[in-house]
């Protein structure tokens, strides 16, 4: 049975996936060192519901389904932390009197600050987004090299590494002839926040290590993603991921969704022509699965678009306005002043056929799938803080 480690195991997307991955007969490890949690705290931000720890739901994922979820609380960008998943100090119980060494087969790494807003709140909040990002991806680079190149890191980049460029958007490769030569490079990148830009740093780091090292490394560059439920969340609303619907942590159509069950304008900055790949929670555990089990190379860099469709946030809004009425819902729309730098109408036109061809069957964003939100959502209904919904992070 293969050994998985998911960095940041108790955040959005890292307690779905160490669920999944064990549902599915893996041994899980997860790390993780609540920061999330912290931030959200510092920042005076609540979720739709409280969580319990990480320590809690591994226990509850164990009661429920007999399937053990080992947790280890640490800070990985302090090398050492990171090393000891790889060097015999952590241990791993069904390592017991076998020769097996513990040594996960593949590392699948979240451990980072996800917030564009929050790397712009102050030169503080961008240098702990940078620390934390760059040390983290270094060490998890070196602790690989230096105790088993096999290990495949799968790494969570962003959509917004490319930005918005007036031309097609490859899957993480260009072509370019200059001069009567040609080459292949990274698809030129231009973040729109030093949080992107901490990915493109982290892309970067890891491109040199599969150069250098030969290490192997799927990076997934994924777009704003949705949802809340889970198949395994499902066995117990206990186990139900973070839900975040303010400005620094929501996401879009989190956002939209939670203003609706609330009775607030859906908040379109600027003129609403922002157009994104989307994604659902579902699917991101899908890719993570299909890129385990359909690995990188030995010194392959390989890159995959992880989005299922594209809206810009106009037509986001208009969806969530029409499934709404069919609850009742007398919904509309504010125009805000855009608070970040970013194009409000451009050319958007990404491949995304990569994970696809690897088996991955996406879920869209149907009315059904909407209708689900808007009910989940409606159930925590007075836990919504209105005054969380905008917060004036510019940039
Ligand atoms: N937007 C609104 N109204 C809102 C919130 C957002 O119009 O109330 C717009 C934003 O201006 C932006 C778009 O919706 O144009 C998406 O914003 P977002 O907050 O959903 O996503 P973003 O800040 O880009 O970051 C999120 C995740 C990040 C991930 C990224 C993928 O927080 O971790 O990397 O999505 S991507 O956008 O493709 O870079």
């Amino acid at each position: 049975m293969s050994h998985i480690l998911i960095l940041g195991g108790d955040g959005y997307l890292g307690w779905p996936t160490a669920m999944y991955f064990s549902q599915r007969g893996y041994h899980v490890t997860v790390a993780d060192n609540y920061t999330r949690r912290r931030n959200c705290q510092d920042l005076n931000i609540s979720m739709l519901y409280q969580v319990p720890t990480l320590v809690e739901r591994a226990k509850l994922w164990y009661e429920l389904t007999g399937k053990e979820i080992k947790v280890v609380i640490c800070d990985l960008h302090e090398a050492e932390s990171m090393r000891s998943f790889f060097d015999g100090r952590v241990t791993y119980t069904w390592c017991e009197n076998q020769k097996f060494t513990g040594i996960p087969e593949t590392v699948v790494h979240y451990a980072e600050q996800p917030s564009a807003p929050f790397s712009m709140i102050s030169y503080k909040h961008s240098n702990a987004t940078i620390q934390n990002n760059l040390l983290v991806t270094n060490n998890l680079m070196y602790a690989v090299r230096d105790y088993n190149k096999e290990t495949h890191i799968i790494k969570l980049g962003t959509m917004g590494e490319y930005g918005t460029p007036n031309i097609d958007i490859e899957e993480g490769w260009i072509d370019i002839k200059h001069k009567g030569r040609k080459d292949k490079f990274l698809f030129p990148r231009s973040a729109g926040s030093i949080y992107h830009t901490s990915k493109i740093m982290d892309t970067d780091l890891l491109w040199f290590g599969v150069r250098t090292w030969d290490l192997r490394v799927t990076d997934l560059m994924q777009g704003p993603v949705y949802g809340i439920d889970t198949d395994e969340s499902s066995i117990d609303e206990r186990l139900l991921t973070f839900f975040n619907y303010d400005e620094v942590f929501g996401t879009v159509i989190n956002r939209f969704i939670t203003q609706a069950v609330s009775g607030y304008p859906l908040s379109i900055y600027g003129k609403g022509g922002q157009t994104r790949g989307y994604i659902n929670i579902k699917d991101t555990l899908q890719c993570v699965e299909h890129s385990e089990r359909i690995p990188a190379k030995q010194g392959e860099f390989r890159i995959f678009n992880q989005i299922m469709e594209t809206f810009s946030v106009l037509e986001l809004a208009e969806k969530i306005i029409k499934v709404g009425k069919l609850f009742g819902l007398e919904l509309c729309i504010e125009h805000i002043q855009n608070p970040r730098k970013e194009k409000e109408k451009h050319y958007y036109n990404p491949t995304y056929q990569g994970l696809l061809d690897i088996g991955v069957k996406p879920h869209y964003l149907t009315n059904k799938v909407l209708k689900n939100m808007l009910n989940k959502v409606n159930q925590h209904k007075e836990n919504i803080k209105v005054n969380e919904f905008y917060k004036g992070i510019k940039w």
